[in-house]
């Protein structure tokens, strides 16, 4: 392209080829929303309109946009070392990035397996979960229990033990041995909760009767998102995660957390495992990990986990799963990066100290019309909407487009609306955040 090219423009011609994921393809082509930059908290659009990030891109951009230790990083690498094998081969910052992360974790994780995404680590955990029944000696660990509501990507894994109708009912059989606990939401007697919801604890308690119905020996695994983001931001029950944990313990089921979200700061903490106090036994991440620069995902193991599979002859491939791009040199550079900006920062601690303020905010919407329930916790908050009659997510929609009017990014799921901004958020963005919201409710009937 020459420095007098035309700038793109995006007409319908143009914008034919790409299938867009996970949007109403017709209605955006006609009507398009494009981004050409991003900086900190605001992203640009193609004609030049800030634009406030309201929901870190897709829940990923922690550390804000166009971070140049980050990209700087990344140029460095690229012109050092573009791509080595990921099999039977390696690369040094591959091993420091995952001696960095399992540290952030604490002493309960000792080893890290790198994936390309949120799905790909789901659909790893599931794997390993398995097949480390079976290097045990209990092969007949095999079935895999999921949630209600719960969103774990886009892999058949994933949404075999995901419970998102839309995501799963047009795609047939999906993988066999699969059960679901109920989700945890309940309007009734949890609406308009500050932080954790106080009812709903017992609903762990259904595990047991899935267990009663297969027997333990056949049960692999349970994974849940610590709070359900992707369908709404979901909290859980105060007591909910421990009872979970307790049971899963009790039954030798091993107990996944699904933190593709909450993992990098987005509760005020690490992970949701250092916030909740609860401690699973496989952990996946994504998105945060690399501030949604280069695509990666991780899985972390619990200590013992990895051992398990340090068997036979030493020329034995131990687990036979892993990507092309398993932990890619340009993905490890930003990984690095990130970490240290993260901690450069204090961006985890900044998210628990802004979050009072965050929750303030999030709880001025009450009376607002048509809201019928208000959740937060961290740097992430729920804001429910009323159904229109015979139309779902039709309202919820309409407000994504007149914030966007508005110059500020949200996010929607159902009618019900998802922020998640970046932590380096400062509390004019959080009003502006709130204001543009009530304004913006105020005329969608
Ligand atoms: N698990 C959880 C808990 C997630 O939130 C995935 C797995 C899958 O990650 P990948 O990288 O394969 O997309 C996710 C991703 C939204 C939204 O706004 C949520 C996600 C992705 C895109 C949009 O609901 N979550
Ligand atoms: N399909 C084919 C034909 C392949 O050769 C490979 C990898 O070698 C894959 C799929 C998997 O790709 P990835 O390792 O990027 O997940």
């Amino acid at each position: 392209m020459t420095d007098t090219a035309p700038a793109f423009e995006a007409t319908p011609n143009n914008l034919e080829a790409f299938w867009m994921p996970f949007t109403a393809n017709r209605q955006f082509k006609a009507k398009p929303r494009l981004f050409a930059g991003a900086k900190d908290m605001h992203y640009t659009t193609i004609d030049g309109r800030k634009v406030l990030d309201g929901t870190a891109g897709l829940w990923c951009v922690n550390a804000g946009h166009g971070r140049e230790k980050i990209t700087e990083a990344v140029r460095v690498q690229a012109g050092k070392l573009d791509y080595a094998p990921a099999f039977q081969m390696g690369h040094p910052s591959v091993f420091e990035f995952a001696a960095k992360l399992t540290n952030l974790l604490g002493a309960d994780f000792d080893h890290v397996f790198f994936t390309n995404s949120g799905s790909e680590s789901v659909d790893t955990a599931l794997k390993i979960a398995i097949a480390y029944h079976r290097v045990r000696g209990e092969g007949t660990r095999q079935r895999l229990i999921g949630r209600e509501r719960g969103y774990h990507g886009v892999g058949f894994g994933g949404i075999s033990v995901g419970g998102i109708v839309a995501n799963r009912k047009v795609f047939g059989s999906l993988l066999n041995g699969v059960d679901h606990l109920p989700h945890t939401h309940n309007l009734q007697k949890n609406a308009f909760t500050r932080g954790l919801p106080a009812h709903g604890a017992e609903l762990a308690d259904d595990l047991e009767r899935i267990v009663t119905l297969h027997d333990a020996s056949n049960i692999a695994a349970v994974i849940v998102e610590p709070v359900a983001c992707s369908t709404g931001v979901l909290l859980p029950p105060k007591g909910y995660l421990q009872r979970l944990r307790e049971i899963c313990t009790k039954h030798g089921i091993l107990l996944i957390f699904d933190e593709v979200i909450t993992g990098f700061g987005r509760l005020g903490a690490s992970f949701a495992t250092e916030y909740f106090g609860v401690v699973p036994d496989l952990i996946t991440t994504a998105k945060g990990i690399t501030n949604g620069t280069i695509p990666m995902g991780a899985v972390f193991a619990r200590k013992g986990i990895y051992d398990a599979f340090m068997t036979g002859p030493d020329n034995t491939i131990e687990l036979f799963h892993g990507y092309t791009y398993s932990g890619h040199p340009m993905a490890c550079a930003a990984g690095l990066a990130t970490l240290e900006l993260y901690k450069e920062e204090g961006l985890f601690e900044r998210a628990a100290s802004l979050a009072a303020y965050w929750e303030d905010g999030v709880h001025s919407l009450k009376g607002t019309r048509n809201v019928i329930d208000l959740r937060n916790l961290g740097l992430l908050s729920g804001i429910e909407l009323e159904a229109r009659p015979g139309k779902p997510t039709a309202r919820a929609f309409e407000a994504f487009l007149k914030c966007y009017d508005k110059n500020l990014l949200i996010r929607t799921t159902g009618d019900i609306i998802a922020l998640s901004p970046p932590l380096i958020v400062e509390k004019k963005h959080i009003d502006e955040i709130f204001g543009t919201l009530a304004e913006v409710l105020k005329t969608v009937d």
